[in-house]
């Protein structure tokens, strides 16, 4: 019997997982109604003790989906294709938050709104693919305002 026991624990544990990623927070604003791309904000905790990256993503919802980067060069907001995705390190916690790094979804196939729930995969070099359940959110307030309490 002990031994029945100790496999279950062995089974319910599984395989330590290499890299481990967490993902809060998630929310997508699409701008104006109709409009044809969408980003997509969360944070991205990596609990493992390896470092991993980013390095693409893909939704139901869009033809296509990028990682980007926001940049300000001479008072102009540009955003940046991360071809190389974004460096995860371990133990770390990265913000994909307004004004800064993001999941551009591309040609939106679907008309969203306010409260919808839209599925984006995020793929990792070392954790594989994750996928979410990102809610469609407007309204939401500026970068960081609602973020300081995962920091610690
Ligand atoms: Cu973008």
């Amino acid at each position: 019997m002990r031994n029945l026991f100790a496999a279950l624990a062995i089974l319910i544990a599984g395989p330590v997982s290499a890299a481990e990623i967490m993902v809060m927070d998630a929310y997508a604003r699409v701008g104006r109604p109709g409009a044809p791309t969408g980003a997509v904000f969360m944070m991205i905790h990596n609990m493992g003790a390896e470092d991993d990256r980013l390095i693409g993503a893909s939704s139901s919802v869009a033809r296509a989906a990028q990682i980007h980067a926001t940049e300000v060069k001479d008072d102009i907001v540009r955003m940046r294709h991360l071809e190389d995705g974004v460096p995860l390190p371990a133990g770390k916690m990265h913000e994909f938050g307004r004004g800064g790094d993001h999941v551009m979804l591309m040609g939106l196939t679907e008309k969203l709104s306010d409260g919808d729930a839209v599925p984006v995969t995020l793929i990792f070099e070392k954790a594989g693919e994750v996928t979410v359940e990102v809610k469609v959110d407007n309204q939401r307030g500026q970068p960081g305002s609602d973020h300081k309490h995962s920091d610690h």
